[in-house]
Formats: C-alpha cells, structure tokens, sequence
C-alpha cells in the first residue's frame, strides 16, 4: 500500500474512508465483546445538562483501559500505523480506544468538533472503525463537511442543521474512517436497535494528552473532565 496518497487525501478533505479494511471475523469478534459489555438496556453516562444541551446521546467505554486484549489487534495493525505515521508525522501517539454505544431510538450526534480549533496545530485525529453495517435501517449515518478542518470554529445555529455540503457516509463493517478533530461532523438519530461505532483516537507530537477535554458544539464548548459548559455560545450571540 502506497500511504502518500490517502495522506494527501486526508489533509485535503479533513477525512480519509477507507472501506473493508479489517476482516470481518475480527469485526465480529470486537461488535460481540461490544454487546457483552453494555448488554441490552445500558445506562446514559452523561448527565442530563450534557444530554440535553448536546443533543447527543452516546455511551463510551474503553476497553483497552479496562485490559480488554482484544482491542490491541487494531492498535498495533502495522497498515494502520504506518497510515497513522504518513498523516501526523514521525512521533504521533495514541491517545486512547472509546467505543461508543447509542440505543434505539436516540439522537446520535450533534454537529461538533472534537476540540477546539483556536490552534490549526493541535487536534486530535478519530480512526473510527465500524464493527457492524450502518445501513438505512440502523440509522446512525456519519455526516462529515468536507474540508471543515480549514474553517475554523464551527458557526453559531441549529444542532442538526442540513449543510448544502455535508457529505452522508454509511459505513459497512470493517471500514475505517480517519477524520480530523476540527473537521464538522454529526451522526444522525440511532432507528435499529442500537449503534456502535470505535475510535481510536490519536494525535501528533507535541499535542496536548487532554485535547480532547473540551468539545466544540454549535451552541457551546463542554469540558468533560468536570462536566462544564465553559462557553455559552448562544448567550454571546444575544
Ligand atoms: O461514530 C461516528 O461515526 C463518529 C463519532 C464521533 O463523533 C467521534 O468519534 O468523534
Ligand atoms: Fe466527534
């Protein structure tokens, strides 16, 4: 495999969708720990502010914390690595694996960036993988805004806005999506029983570990590590 290439594609369109890139078998293997692990009526582990104002409904777990081996497969995939290497230069690193679970019947994601973009330098890169089919009968597709990543902070509005540019992907099982945290991207509500998607998230040298702690949504930035809104952003429109 030639990694220059889907670098190149990658800094020009802020998102990289690479399709049957792992094996089914090993998707198989990851959606049904998945499942075992949040069984069939999980919990919001969210607070109900976040819930609310987000407008977004995930449950994370990370597995690799919690010594799940099996999650190491994909971490330590040489072709991933070196797609890693071509994209963020000589001593990126992983920050950590969250699997995110949502429930039938729930909002999925709002427009977001993952961190803020104050510094074009520093951000975090999602190498989201996808253990199961996203059809139009699970719902849950993943929107992305090509080339958002050169745009700065997400605008002011509606959290679920239609963009005229907003591109609609699908991913089957064993796709992987690499898409820049500054990147504008949302996931549409959960209609089948339930959603999964994984992200191994990562990021250059020289990044932040905690870049990741203050997401950057339409109406506001949310810190995670204390649960804040640390900035209305419709209240600075008023
Ligand atoms: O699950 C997805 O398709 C995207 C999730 C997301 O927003 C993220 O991992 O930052
Ligand atoms: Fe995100």
């Amino acid at each position: 495999m030639n990694y220059q290439k889907p670098a190149d594609q990658f800094w020009e369109q802020g998102f990289l969708l690479l399709e049957d890139f792992f094996d089914a078998a090993l998707m198989d293997r990851y959606n049904q720990l998945i499942l075992d692990h949040f069984g069939e009526d999980p919990a919001f582990f969210h607070n109900d502010e976040f819930l609310e104002k987000a407008q977004t409904e995930v449950i994370p777990w990370f597995p690799q914390m919690e010594g799940v081996g099996a999650f190491d497969i994909v971490e330590n995939d040489p072709r991933l690595q070196k797609l890693s290497t071509a994209i963020l230069g000589e001593g990126w690193y992983s920050l950590y694996s969250m699997v995110m679970f949502s429930r039938q019947g729930t909002k999925g994601q709002a427009w977001h960036q993952d961190c803020p973009p104050d510094d074009p330098q520093k951000f975090n890169m999602n190498r989201l993988i996808y253990t199961h089919d996203i059809t139009d009968e699970t719902g849950g597709k993943t929107l992305v805004i090509p080339g958002s990543h050169r745009r700065g902070e997400l605008t002011i509005g509606d959290v679920d806005e239609v963009f005229d540019d907003q591109l609609v992907f699908a991913p089957k099982k064993g796709t992987l999506l690499l898409l820049h945290g500054h990147c504008w991207h949302r996931v549409e509500p959960v209609i089948g029983k339930y959603r999964v998607s994984t992200n191994y998230r990562s990021a250059t040298h020289g990044t932040p570990e905690d870049i990741t702690d203050i997401c950057v949504y339409r109406n506001m930035r949310y810190r995670f590590s204390d649960n804040q809104v640390v900035e209305d952003r419709l209240a600075v429109q008023r």
